[in-house]
């Protein structure tokens, strides 16, 4: 039995086409039935719905087989022991520092709110520049409208939730797409079904790419 850990919500609907390419088609919708465990058209595979930020976990402990998690996520557990062998290149978007559109002049150490905690500290270290980081686990827009923080941390696709909340994109931190992410005891145990789900994903996602 193989193992996939999901996210419902974008990654799952983007993931779909790939796993119907490797001949994985899921029995159930999870975003409308409360399974957390799906079968699927191939007896041999099963689907497990997580939160996005839980799928490195589920994998690296071999909770789950395979994964498909955001590389923002991914970039929070620098020590995680997984293999990332395939750049899915969906659920695109960009981590990016954000601040109100006309903020007054900071003084002091810059405080940023954030769930990327991790990407936070090393983006700000690497320019040398001592800040707060306060950790946050959703809604991080609204930190610099109440005074909580002067920026944010957060992935940005079209900007809307940023302007609509008056703050504006700052600086770039990373590119962010979701990849492929395997146990890596799965990975020597079940080696040939893997092969055979990754080199389906990795012509699936090719395909894609030149359409
Ligand atoms: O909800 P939960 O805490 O479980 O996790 P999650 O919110 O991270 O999950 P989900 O499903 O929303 O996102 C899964 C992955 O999709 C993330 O880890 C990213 O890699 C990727 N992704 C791509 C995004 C976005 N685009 C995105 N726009 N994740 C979140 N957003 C948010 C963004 O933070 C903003 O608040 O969507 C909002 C709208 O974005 P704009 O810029 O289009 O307005
Ligand atoms: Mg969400």
């Amino acid at each position: 039995m193989l193992t996939l850990a999901l996210s419902k919500g974008r990654i799952y609907k983007e993931t779909l086409p790939l796993l119907k390419a490797a001949g994985i088609e899921p029995l159930d919708d999870p975003e409308t039935c409360r399974k957390l465990i799906l079968d699927t058209t191939n007896p041999n595979v099963r689907l497990i719905i997580v939160r996005a930020s839980d799928v490195p976990t589920y994998v690296e402990y071999g909770g789950a087989d395979i994964g498909v998690a955001g590389k923002d996520v991914l970039l929070e557990h620098p020590n995680a022991e997984l293999y990332e062998p395939i750049d899915l290149k969906i659920a695109e978007c960009k981590l990016m520092t954000a601040g109100r559109e006309n903020e007054e002049e900071i003084t002091g150490r810059l405080k940023v709110a954030t769930k990327f905690v991790e990407s936070t500290r090393r983006f700000y270290a690497d320019k040398g520049q001592q800040v707060d980081i306060i950790k946050l686990y959703g809604s991080m827009e609204l930190a610099p409208l109440v005074g909580l923080a002067d920026r944010i941390v957060d992935v940005v696709d079209t900007g809307n939730t940023l302007r609509a909340n008056g703050l504006i994109p700052m600086e770039h931190i990373a590119d962010i797409s979701s990849r492929l992410v395997v146990n890596k005891a799965s990975m020597k145990m079940k080696h040939a079904q893997i092969q055979k789900f990754i080199e389906q994903v990795r012509s699936a996602v090719e395909e894609r790419n030149n359409d």
